[in-house]
């Protein structure tokens, strides 16, 4: 068809580094997909620099954007990939575009990362909580919440992988087709365990991989396993390659990035920001054909 491999990602920008949509565009490029960004902000850079700068796209700003690709019969796309939305009237207008689209292509793949927070602390408005939890999750076909987002989605304390899978089970319930827990705390200690989920006509079939945890602070990472889950899952059409292979593309960006900033900060210091921005294009190799090195474990 005319859009087998066209995104419509929805995300933020930010001039100087890489979060949201300046993560996600490059990976999904690389692998032949047509990008069409939306950005919900323009930031100078992100928000963990503890000063920023920019704009804010408004949800009358992207129904204006969304007029001028109907008008135009430009609303077909295969896929949608949503992250980092910052206020409820613009996500319920996501919602709806999301509706538009699966009707002009009734085979779109919605790809949603509720970002909504992390470690028990919300970094969204409370009020985004209800609409991703009754209006975006039975839209989305791949979700991929963090521990704490897979809490709040489904009103459930989750402390251990019985409680992530029962969980994520409620998702499936709800429409979910595939669910990706990317990272969670109950592990043994150093441990990180990534959880994948996918609910098929045959059942359900379940993956772990434990993932070591590197001492060192990350922004973009959340986003790089979004659009690489996206790329994966489509090429391989199977969850275990592609989770296996979205977990190597994000540790091999983030051992390049660890790299690049030990060898750009004084010894004995802590690497700023903009030294730990991830080293994206430099990792295109590992984007391309990353080499998988933590199997996922049947669960
Ligand atoms: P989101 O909020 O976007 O839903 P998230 O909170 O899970 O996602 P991250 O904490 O960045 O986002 O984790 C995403 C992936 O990045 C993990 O699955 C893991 O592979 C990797 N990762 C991030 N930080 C670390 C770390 N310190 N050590 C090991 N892996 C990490
Ligand atoms: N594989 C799995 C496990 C999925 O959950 C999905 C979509 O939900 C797909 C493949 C389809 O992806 P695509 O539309 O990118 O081919
Ligand atoms: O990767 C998450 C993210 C997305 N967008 C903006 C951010 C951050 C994290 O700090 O600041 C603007």
């Amino acid at each position: 068809g005319k859009c087998e491999k066209r995104v419509l990602s929805i995300q933020s920008s930010v001039v100087w580094g890489y979060v949201g949509n300046k993560t996600a565009a490059f990976p999904l490029q690389m692998h032949g997909f047509d990008v069409s960004p939306i950005n919900t902000v323009q930031f100078s850079n992100h928000t963990e620099y503890g000063h920023f700068r920019g704009q804010v796209l408004n949800d009358t700003d992207l129904d204006d954007l969304v007029a001028g690709l109907r008008t135009n019969n430009l609303l077909q796309f295969s896929h949608v990939l949503t992250g980092y939305i910052g206020s409820r009237s613009f996500l319920e207008k996501v919602a709806d575009v999301i509706k538009e689209l699966r009707n002009n292509n009734p085979n779109l793949t919605y790809v949603c990362d509720p970002v909504m927070g992390d470690g028990g602390h919300l970094y969204v408005p409370a009020d985004l909580v209800e609409p991703y939890r009754n209006t975006i999750v039975p839209l989305a076909d791949i979700l991929t919440p963090n521990q704490f987002e897979l809490e709040l989605l489904t009103e459930r304390k989750v402390t251990n992988e019985h409680e992530a899978l029962e969980a994520m089970g409620r998702l499936h319930d709800k429409g979910v087709g595939t669910v990706v827990l990317s990272s969670t705390d109950f592990a043994t200690e150093g441990t990180l365990v990534a959880l994948a989920s996918t609910n098929k006509e045959s059942g359900r079939e379940v993956y772990r991989i434990s993932i070591p945890k590197v001492d060192a602070t990350f922004v973009g990472t959340g986003d790089l396993f979004a659009c690489s889950l996206l790329t994966w899952l489509h090429r391989d059409k199977e969850i275990k390659s592609a989770f296996e292979k979205t977990v190597a593309t994000v540790q091999a960006v983030m051992a390049r990035t660890l790299t690049y900033a030990k060898e750009n900060t004084s010894l004995g210091t802590k690497p700023g920001m903009a030294a730990m921005e991830l080293q994206l294009v430099q990792s295109k190799a590992d984007i391309e054909t990353p080499v998988v090195t933590l199997q996922a474990t049947k669960v």
